[in-house]
C-alpha cells in the first residue's frame, strides 16, 4: 500500500514509502493513510501521530502527475474527492498529529501537511502549490487549508505563482511550527512529550481549536468553555491540580 504505520507505544508513524518517486500520492498511498488512520482510531493507547515520508528527499512531491495524465474530469473529481476524504479523516484524529516535512512537500505532499496538526520541518524542507504550472489546481484541499493557516496574502501568492519556498519562509508565514535539522526524531520526540500530558485535555483542546475554527466566535466560544467544563469530570483534572498544588509530577491517566 506504500504507506507503513508503526506504533511504538504511545506514538505512532505514518510514513509513505515511494522514495524513488518522491513519495508520490496515487490510489495506493491514499488507501494505506486511510488504513493507517483505521489503525489509530481503534488503538486507545496512541496519543500522538508522526507523519513523514521515506528517504532524505521528499515528504511528498505531490499527488502522482503520472497516475493523474489521462484523467477525465469526473475521474479527476472523484480523485480530489477521495483524497480529500482521506485527509479529513487524518486531520480529524483525536490525538495531535505532526507532519515530520524532510525535503519536498508539494502540491498533495504539502496538503498532507497541512491535514496535521502542526508541521516541523528540516532546513531543506521545500513548501509550494505548484499545480498551476501543471495547468490544474489544488485539489485535496490545498486552496482552503492554505487561506486558513497562512491568511488571503500569502495564499494567494503561494498558490497563484505556484513558487516554492524554503523552510526558513514557510515559518516566517506561519506554515511550519519549529525546523529541526533532524525533524523525524523531533516529531517523534514532542509527540512523545505531548503524550505524556493528560490524553483527556489534549483530545479536548484540539477538538476546541479544530470546532471553533470554522464557527462564528459566540458559538466557538460556548463550545470551549462546555468542552473547559467537561475537563472538570475528569481524573485528569484533579490528578493535574493536585499535582501541581503537591509540587509534585502528575501522573495522568487519562480518564
Ligand atoms: N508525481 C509523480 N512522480 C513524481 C512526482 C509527482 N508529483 N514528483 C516527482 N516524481 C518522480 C519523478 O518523475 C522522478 O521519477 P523517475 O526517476 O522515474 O524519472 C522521481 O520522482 C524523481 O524526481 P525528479 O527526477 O524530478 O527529481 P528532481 O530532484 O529533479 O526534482 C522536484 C524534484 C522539483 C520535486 C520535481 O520532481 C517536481 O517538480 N515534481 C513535481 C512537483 C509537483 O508539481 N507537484 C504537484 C503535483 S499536482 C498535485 O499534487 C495536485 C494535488 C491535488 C490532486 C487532485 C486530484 C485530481
Amino acid at each position: 500500500m506504500n504507506v507503513q504505520c508503526d506504533i511504538e507505544g504511545p506514538v505512532a508513524r505514518i510514513t509513505i514509502t515511494r522514495p524513488k518517486a518522491l513519495n508520490a500520492i496515487d490510489a495506493s498511498v491514499l488507501e494505506g493513510l486511510d488504513a493507517a488512520v483505521d489503525r489509530i482510531l481503534v488503538n486507545a493507547g496512541v496519543a500522538a501521530v508522526v507523519v513523514t515520508g521515506e528517504g532524505d528527499r521528499a515528504f511528498a512531491a505531490g499527488a502522482d502527475i503520472a497516475a493523474m495524465q489521462t484523467f477525465t474530469a469526473i475521474e479527476a473529481e472523484a480523485f480530489a474527492a477521495r483524497g480529500q476524504r482521506v485527509f479529513d479523516r487524518l486531520a480529524a484524529l483525536p490525538v495531535p498529529v505532526i507532519a515530520a516535512v524532510n525535503g519536498f512537500a508539494l502540491g498533495g505532499g504539502c496538503e498532507l501537511a497541512m491535514a496535521c496538526d502542526l508541521i516541523f520541518a528540516s532546513p531543506k524542507a521545500k513548501f509550494g502549490q505548484p499545480e498551476v504550472k501543471l495547468g490544474v489546481i489544488p485539489g485535496f484541499g490545498g486552496t482552503q487549508r492554505l487561506v486558513r493557516r497562512v491568511g488571503w496574502s500569502n495564499a494567494l501568492d503561494l498558490c497563484l505563482t505556484g513558487r516554492v519556498i524554503d523552510a526558513a519562509e514557510a515559518k516566517a508565514i506561519g506554515l511550519v511550527s519549529r525546523i529541526a535539522d533532524d525533524v523525524v526524531a523531533e516529531a517523534t520526540k514532542v509527540a512523545a512529550e505531548m503524550a505524556a500530558l493528560g490524553p483527556v485535555a489534549l483530545r479536548l483542546c484540539k477538538r476546541a481549536i479544530h470546532e471553533g475554527a470554522d464557527a462564528a466566535l459566540p458559538v466557538a466560544l460556548a463550545g470551549e468553555r462546555t468542552l473547559f467544563g467537561l475537563c472538570f469530570a475528569t481524573d485528569d483534572q484533579k490528578e493535574g491540580m493536585a499535582a501541581f498544588l503537591e509540587k509534585r509530577p502528575a501522573r495522568f491517566g487519562g480518564r
